[in-house]
């Protein structure tokens, strides 16, 4: 059977992290939680391609990008998440397991945080667990692909 590949996709000002906020946000960098990321990937044989922007119409072209090579999908849209029909309409568009994680809790956050318009499309979501939601989502994203679930 051939290597299990994943996207993992991270929205806008994600870039950011490790330097303000880390109240909210935690004190590791986005270059920390990829590391974490792709060690706890290798370990499980799965091919990761992480990845961020800042741009809406980027994140839509990337989620189209896995439904065509990847196997599974680990997405934090960052603030797109509460806006974003446009990611949705890609999500919803794709056939394979898709898991939206966020680093903070949003339903414990300001009102306007507490709905997410992507996870409508989402198999699961991982959140409020900081960067340690990472190696979470690989997990699960693992056992999703491995038993053909979750599309
Ligand atoms: O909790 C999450 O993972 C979020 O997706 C993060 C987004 C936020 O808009 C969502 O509501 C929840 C924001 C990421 C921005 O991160 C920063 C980190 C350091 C400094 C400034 C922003």
């Amino acid at each position: 059977m051939a290597a299990l590949t994943a996207f993992v996709l991270n929205g806008p000002n994600l870039n950011l992290l490790g330097t303000r906020e880390p109240d909210i946000y935690g004190n590791d960098t986005l270059g920390d939680i990829e590391a974490a990321t792709l060690k706890k990937a290798e370990a499980l044989g799965i091919t990761v391609d992480f990845r961020q922007t800042n741009g809406e119409g980027a994140l839509v072209d990337w989620v189209q990008e896995a439904g065509a090579k990847a196997d599974g999908l680990i997405l934090n849209p960052g603030a797109y998440t509460h806006t974003s029909i446009a990611l949705l309409d890609a999500l919803s568009a794709i056939a394979i397991p898709k898991i939206e994680l966020h680093l903070s809790n949003i339903h414990g956050r300001e009102e306007f945080r507490r709905d997410s318009v992507t996870a409508r499309a989402a198999t699961g979501v991982i959140m409020g667990l900081g960067g340690a939601g990472y190696p979470l989502a690989i997990e699960a994203l693992h056992a999703l692909m491995t038993r053909g679930t979750g599309a």
